[in-house]
């Protein structure tokens, strides 16, 4: 509370007790003023200066002053610590050569070296043993002349008995020649003969087993027919016909299943098989026969076949 209300409120405390003033309030000024109802006084003394107020809040801080003036140099410092360590300067200058080392230890073996020249050749070694005997050599140069012979006997008697002796033997061929074309002939105007080039093939009507069909065309001087081309297979065809049977041929399985050969074991090139054949029947058919059309089936050898022989 203010000091001037203080004092207010003790001036109302004096008119309260004295009579005929008032306590008037100004309502402006907040304050209590007292108001003499009678006559007007007199003014009063001026009052007396009232006591110092309160001291007031710190103010905002100032601007900063001036620099001052520089000191005087203060006194040296201790040393500080250690800096970094410095780059590698340049190498130096080579130093004076050093002494002689000790002598190192013996090296690795080396490889084997390149082959020595050939020695001197050694005493001869004793014979091997007798290798085989080595093929006849070509003939060799015919070699020279030999000396001129004594004189013979006279040679002319002995030509002309060699004369005879020729005429003698043309003759007989002549006759030879003369008599094979007639039996030639004769044997064409037979049906059981067929002829394909120089081959004659026969027939002799008889029905006989393969084993013995081949052994009576052997003791006849000939074979078991075994044709070799369409042309000879016709011709032993043609004979077949003259008997109207099938026909066993100089051709078999005997030795091995499927596998036909001819009497010598000689594996067949030409073929003229029937659709179906060979069919080794019943495990049973080894031995070829021709048929009524010229085609061929394996057939039982132990059936009983005309044959046909060439010649
Ligand atoms: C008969 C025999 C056989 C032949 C047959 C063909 O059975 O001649 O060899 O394979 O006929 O049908
Ligand atoms: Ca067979
Ligand atoms: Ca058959």
């Amino acid at each position: 509370m203010s000091i001037v209300k203080v004092l207010g409120l003790l001036l109302l405390h004096v008119a309260l007790v004295t009579p005929g003033t008032q306590i008037c309030k100004d309502p402006d000024e907040n304050a209590y003023s007292i108001i003499t109802c009678g006559a007007p006084g007199k003014n009063g003394l001026p009052g007396m200066n009232g006591a110092n107020g309160a001291k007031g809040e710190m103010g905002e801080p100032g601007l900063p002053g001036p620099p001052g003036e520089t000191g005087q140099t203060g006194p040296r410092g201790e040393q500080g610590p250690a800096g970094p360590k410095g780059e590698t300067g340049d190498r130096g200058a080579s130093g004076p050569p050093g002494l002689q080392g000790v002598a190192g230890p013996p090296g690795a073996k080396g490889e084997r070296g390149a082959n020595g020249e050939t020695g001197a050749p050694g005493t001869q070694g004793v014979a091997g043993p007798t290798g085989p005997k080595g093929e006849r050599g070509s003939s060799g140069p015919s070699g020279p002349p030999g000396p001129k012979g004594e004189r013979g006997d006279n040679a002319a008697p002995a030509i002309e008995s060699l004369k005879l002796q020729m005429a003698g033997m043309d003759r007989r061929i002549r006759d030879l020649q003369s008599n094979l074309e007639k039996q030639a002939k004769a044997l064409s105007f037979t049906k059981e003969v067929a002829r394909s080039g120089n081959k004659f093939y026969i027939i002799n009507g008889v029905e006989t087993t393969y084993s013995e069909a081949r052994t009576s065309c052997a003791n006849a001087g000939g074979q078991l027919a075994v044709p070799r081309t369409p042309e000879e297979n016709q011709a032993i065809l043609s004979l077949r016909k003259q008997v109207n049977e099938h026909a066993f041929m100089g051709i078999n399985d005997l030795q091995k299943e499927g596998h036909f050969r001819d009497l010598s074991g000689e594996a067949i090139k030409y073929f003229n098989w029937h659709v179906g054949e060979p069919n080794n029947l019943h495990g049973n058919e080894d031995c070829v026969e021709i048929r009524d059309d010229g085609k061929w089936n394996d057939d039982n050898c132990s059936s009983k076949r005309f044959f046909v022989c060439e010649f």
